[in-house]
C-alpha cells in the first residue's frame, strides 16, 4: 500500500496536465470550513462573493520560498516578472519552514502557494497540485547530474568509476526521502534502500576495487532531496573503502567548491535549469558526469488540491 501511494502520488507531481485536468472541478464554497479567517482579525465578509479572488488577500499576497539561495527562487523571481505579479511577494525561508507553513495551511484548509519541487516526500503525504505554468518560468522536467572536480579521475580512480556508474531513478529518491519524512536517520534510510537494491547498487560497483580509507569530500544542499541521495551514496563509497566526508554549503557554492577543487563532488546538480546560473560560471573548470536521474526532477508552484486555481496566470487575475 505504501509503495503504490508513493508511485501514483509521484506521477501527479510530473504529470501537470492530466492532474489539472482532473481536479478542478471541486466547489468548496459550501464548506463552512474554509471561510473562517477571523483568528487573524482580517475576517473579510465578502470572503464567499468568490473563492479564488479571496486567496490573494487571505495569503497577503506572499508566496512561501526556501533559502535564497536555491536556485527555485531565481525561478521564482524570473515567474512574478513573467505572470506581471506585482502586488505579490517572495517570501524566502528554508524548505523546514516552508513545509511547516504548508502544513498549517492544510490543516485549517486555507490557501497557501509555495516554491515546490520533485521528487518530494510532501507529494506523497499531502494532495497537492503544481500550478500551471505556460511561460515556463520554472522551466521543463530536468535532470540531476554529479560534478566532480578536476583531476578527481586521477586521483580516485575508483570512486569516479562508481560516481561515473550512479544512476537512479525519482522513485528510489523518494523511498528513502519518505523514510526521512517518517523520522528515520538519513543513514538508517539509505541503509534500508541500499539492502533493498542491492542488484543497483552493485551495477554501479561491480568490477571496481576497493580502497584503503581514502578520504573524500561531497558538497550538498540543505534540502532533502540532496540529504537522501548523498547520505546513499556516502555509504555505498564507504563499503568500498572511502572515507566520505559531507559537507552542507549554500548551493552556489557547491559549484564553486569543486571548481576550486576543494570539495570532490556534488551529485545534486539540478540541469539544464535550475543550478544554470552557478553551472555556467564553472563549466570550465570542473568536469560533469552527466545524469544520474533523468527527466524525473520538476519545479514549480505549489498549491493544495482544494484551492480553486490551476494556474499561476490565476494569481494575476486576483491581484
Ligand atoms: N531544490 C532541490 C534545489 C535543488 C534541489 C529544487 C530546492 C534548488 O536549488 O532549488
Amino acid at each position: 500500500m505504501m509503495k503504490h501511494e508513493k508511485s501514483v502520488i509521484f506521477v501527479a507531481g510530473l504529470s501537470l496536465t492530466l492532474v489539472l485536468a482532473g481536479c478542478s472541478v471541486d466547489d468548496e464554497g459550501e464548506d463552512d470550513d474554509t471561510t473562517h479567517t477571523g483568528e487573524n482579525g482580517q475576517a473579510d465578509p465578502e470572503e464567499e462573493a468568490s473563492g479564488s479572488m479571496d486567496y490573494a488577500e487571505e495569503m497577503d499576497y506572499e508566496i512561501v520560498g526556501i533559502d535564497p539561495g536555491a536556485g527555485i527562487m531565481g525561478n521564482a523571481e524570473q515567474m512574478m516578472e513573467d505572470y506581471d505579479l506585482d502586488e505579490w511577494n517572495l517570501q524566502s525561508s528554508s524548505e523546514a519552514a516552508m513545509i511547516s507553513s504548508l502544513e498549517e495551511a492544510i490543516e485549517n484548509e486555507e490557501p497557501i502557494v509555495v516554491t515546490g519541487w520533485s521528487p518530494h516526500w510532501k507529494f506523497i503525504s499531502h494532495d497537492l497540485k503544481y500550478l500551471d505554468d505556460p511561460e515556463l518560468s520554472f522551466g521543463e522536467a530536468e535532470d540531476i547530474h554529479t560534478l566532480v572536480r578536476e583531476g578527481f579521475q586521477d586521483d580516485f580512480p575508483e570512486a569516479y568509476e562508481i560516481l561515473d556508474n550512479f544512476h537512479w531513478t525519482a522513485g528510489d529518491m523518494e523511498e528513502i526521502m519518505y523514510e526521512l519524512n517518517e523520522g528515520v536517520d538519513e543513514f538508517e534510510a539509505a541503509q534500508n534502500w541500499i539492502d533493498e537494491n542491492e542488484d543497483v547498487v552493485s551495477s554501479w560497483t561491480e568490477g571496481v576495487d576497493e580502497v584503503d580509507g581514502d578520504p573524500i569530500e561531497i558538497v550538498h544542499g540543505q534540502w532533502e532531496t540532496d540529504l537522501s541521495s548523498v547520505s546513499m551514496i556516502a555509504l555505498v563509497l564507504e563499503d568500498m573503502g572511502y572515507d566520505v566526508d559531507m559537507t552542507l554549503v549554500e548551493a552556489n557554492h557547491m559549484y564553486t567548491a569543486i571548481a576550486n577543487g576543494d570539495a570532490d563532488a556534488m551529485i545534486g546538480s539540478w540541469l539544464p535549469g535550475t543550478h544554470e546560473l552557478y553551472y555556467e560560471q564553472v563549466e570550465d573548470d570542473i568536469e560533469d558526469l552527466g545524469p544520474n536521474m533523468e527527466g524525473e526532477a520538476a519545479l514549480g508552484l505549489v498549491v493544495p488540491e482544494y484551492m480553486d486555481i490551476d494556474s499561476i496566470e490565476d494569481l494575476k487575475d486576483e491581484g
